[in-house]
């Protein structure tokens, strides 16, 4: 899943993105690098981000999708339940819920829906991070089961859980969550995972003594998470950095067979995408 955020203030690709012309080129590049999914969001969840209008995250969102959904499969990125009605309408086929209340919306569309883990309104979910009772993976575990259970129990065919790294946790949560994603797996709901870019990866980024690496620095640190989520059975890894993330994921999951031809192959050559 390719992250396209067309927002003013997201905390890596903020403002890049909110002319429509280039959200939409950059949304058909993420497709070509192998993303099978792409993300549109118009409304940051980074603690502190102001909160966007329903009118104005409609009109961020809605023409971007409309232009990409003939080309690849659009999800749309929301907690408003009119803007994922509207982006449903222009093409979009799965909720991706960072706050996991939308099922309705996607039993009733006959869409996908992403469910994340967020313990706190975003707004305030920098004071909550130390709030699990000494067992956060066992706490997400248990919420996300709950919803999708309670979605498929709606009728929603499609339904992912999402530990929302970095919503709520603290660097240790999130590495617990990673380490123990297996739990996540076993409950055989599909696993979508993101850690692309987020801060905890900023201290794990960097040599010590120096300041935790900028968002654009974590590229590696978010390839190798990605790698690790998928290895350890994630089906899906939501990600800003999608042609280095496929090469990795591929080879790491077991290197392609050389062409007859001889020569090395690349994962991402399939995608008409060189290294
Ligand atoms: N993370 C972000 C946004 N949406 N959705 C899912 N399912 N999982 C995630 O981990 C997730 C998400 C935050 O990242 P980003 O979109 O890059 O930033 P911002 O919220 O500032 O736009």
């Amino acid at each position: 899943m390719g992250v396209l955020n067309v927002t003013p203030d997201s905390f890596s690709d903020g403002g890049r993105w909110l002319d429509h012309d280039r959200a939409i080129a950059h949304g058909l590049r993420l497709a070509a690098e192998g993303a099978d999914v792409v993300d549109v969001g118009g409304e940051s969840t980074r603690p502190g981000a102001a909160p966007v209008a329903e009118d104005e995250e409609r009109r961020r969102v809605l023409p971007v999708i409309a232009a990409l959904a003939p080309h690849v499969r659009v999800s749309v990125d929301t907690r408003k339940v009119a803007v994922a009605e509207a982006a449903v309408a222009a093409g979009a086929t799965i909720v991706n819920d960072v706050s996991a209340t939308l099922w309705p919306v996607a039993a009733s569309a006959g869409v996908g829906w992403v469910a994340m883990h967020l313990p706190a309104d975003p707004a305030v979910m920098a004071d909550y991070a130390a709030r699990y009772r000494g067992d956060v993976v066992t706490d997400v575990v248990t919420h996300l089961v709950a919803r999708a259970e309670g979605a498929r129990d709606a009728g929603v065919g499609e339904i992912w859980i999402d530990p929302g790294i970095g919503f709520g946790k603290t660097a240790t949560h999130n590495l617990l969550l990673l380490r123990h994603l297996d739990r996540l797996v076993a409950t055989g709901w599909p696993v979508a995972v993101g850690t692309s870019r987020k801060r905890f990866l900023g201290p794990l980024s960097s040599l010590p003594g120096q300041e935790p690496a900028a968002p654009a620095d974590r590229v590696e640190a978010s390839v190798a998470t990605a790698a690790w989520a998928v290895l350890q059975g994630a089906a899906m890894v939501r990600v800003h950095d999608v042609a280095p993330t496929v090469w990795a994921v591929r080879l790491a999951a077991g290197a392609p067979e050389p062409p007859a031809g001889g020569g090395a192959v690349l994962a991402g050559a399939a995608h008409g995408v060189r290294p």
